[in-house]
């Protein structure tokens, strides 16, 4: 199997589905590697532990992590797990990458978590524009972080370097500019 559908499964098994495997993650998202991988055997996935090592250090968004005899997803989760973050003071400007078509929606609602466990929120615009990206062209929307915060908001920062919070209300959010 080539690393990035390694990188797609182990996507789905430790963030989405590690009961498909027969996996029960523990505290902080962690699974054995040495069991993740006779499981994954066991659904016809063949990977060895250096498949696993040089995947979780590609990964081009750190989105696994090694330590000792374990490996978890950092972030992304929809599965029930306490990743064990803490709180943490946030810079005074997030940002959030969305297509134009959402705007509305989010103007009304604000940015919801959907089936995450939290808004994802990008430290500098151009990651933003890349999570967007994904959906089609994005609008870089700004999050009042630091205003969001005094107001008792809490945020985490994923071990990758993600924000995270439950749900950003409308009157934190800015739209950039009109550019036509
Ligand atoms: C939008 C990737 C309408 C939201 C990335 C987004 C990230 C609303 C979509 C991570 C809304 C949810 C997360 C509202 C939010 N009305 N649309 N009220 N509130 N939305 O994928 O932030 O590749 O769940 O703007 O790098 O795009 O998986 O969230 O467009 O870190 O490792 O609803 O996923 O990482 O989409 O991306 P997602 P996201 P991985």
């Amino acid at each position: 199997m080539d690393d990035r559908k390694l990188s797609k499964a182990l996507s789905y098994y430790l963030r989405h589905a590690p009961h498909e495997l027969g996996l029960q993650l523990q505290p902080g998202g962690w699974v054995e590697q040495a069991e993740l991988l006779d499981k994954l055997q066991a659904q016809g996935i063949a990977a060895s532990p250096a498949d696993l090592q040089r995947v979780t250090a590609t990964s081009d968004k750190q989105r696994f992590a090694m330590e000792g005899s374990r490996i978890r997803a950092n972030q992304g989760h929809s599965t029930p797990v306490d990743l064990e973050l803490l709180p943490q003071v946030p810079p005074a400007l997030l940002y959030h990458g969305t297509p134009q078509a959402n705007l509305p929606s989010i103007f009304e609602q604000g940015l919801l978590k959907g089936q995450r466990h939290h808004v994802h929120l990008s430290q500098d615009p151009d990651t933003a524009a890349k999570v967007g990206e994904r959906r089609g062209k994005p609008v870089i929307l700004h999050v009042h972080a630091q205003s969001m915060h005094e107001q008792g908001h809490q945020f985490f920062c994923s071990a990758n370097g993600v924000w995270l919070t439950e749900r950003v209300p409308p009157q934190f959010l800015q739209a950039p500019p009109a550019t036509t």
